[in-house]
């Protein structure tokens, strides 16, 4: 079997197994043990981060999701496998414009501590809204991941709000922003859980990762 192959089977075996919510934490004190290889979902509120990995598991409830950001307020871990093989992270988002001030640096922290942090990190999925582009808070992110050599892949998420063209510029222009970082994986990944678009393509991504 060719490696491509044999990582197709690996992703599809793993992602119709069983998976299962582990914890929530909400600090560093309550994290789980660093035992197992990583993946961590991150990016602006209300990006997409919890429908992504709901998609990407094929679950519909494991993660919460909602429409008005700010959903996620912990670091939620779940368990994929039984034994367990890997965990995936969903996080909370930023620029949530009404988050009182205490409460968005209180996530800030904890997120950045924790993705700098975590030796058992095999990468970080930094999601970006393909109707909005890379904003300030992605590049703010993107500099501390970059800092902290802390590898990640860009994924586009909402695609299928976009028209063709505009789709293509996007991932043009980000694609473009990839590059010139250090730490970003290349190869920029277009998703639209609405659609099914691209899980396929980020299940080999995370089973690539783990390695
Ligand atoms: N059309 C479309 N809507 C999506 C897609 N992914 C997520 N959404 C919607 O976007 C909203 C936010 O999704 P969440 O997954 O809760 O976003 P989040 O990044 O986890 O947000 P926080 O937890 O607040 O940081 C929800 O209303 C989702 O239904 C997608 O691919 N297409
Ligand atoms: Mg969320």
């Amino acid at each position: 079997m060719t490696d491509q192959a044999a990582i197709e089977q690996a992703a599809r075996r793993v992602f119709s197994g069983p998976i299962a919510f582990l914890k929530s934490a909400p600090g560093l004190d309550y994290l789980p043990a660093a035992d197992l290889p990583e993946i961590a979902f991150a990016g602006r509120s209300n990006v997409g981060k919890s429908t992504l990995l709901n998609a990407l598991t094929n679950r519909k409830g494991l993660a919460r999701t909602s429409n008005t950001p700010g959903r996620t307020q912990e670091l939620n871990f779940f368990d994929v496998g039984d034994p367990p093989a890997f965990r995936l992270v969903d996080m909370p988002g930023y620029g949530f414009a009404k988050a009182p001030p205490q409460v968005a640096k209180r996530w800030r922290f904890l997120v950045n501590d924790f993705l700098r942090g975590r030796a058992n990190l095999k990468r970080t999925l930094v999601l970006i809204d393909a109707r909005r582009g890379i904003g300030d808070g992605d590049r703010e992110l993107m500099d501390m991941l970059d800092e902290a050599a802390v590898n990640y892949g860009l994924v586009l998420t909402k695609a299928d709000k976009l028209k063709k063209s505009d789709l293509e510029n996007v991932q043009q222009r980000v694609a473009e922003e990839a590059r010139k970082r250090p730490a970003a994986h290349p190869g920029l990944l277009t998703t639209s859980a609405e659609k099914g678009m691209g899980v396929e393509q980020l299940r080999r991504a995370v089973i690539e990762a783990i390695g």
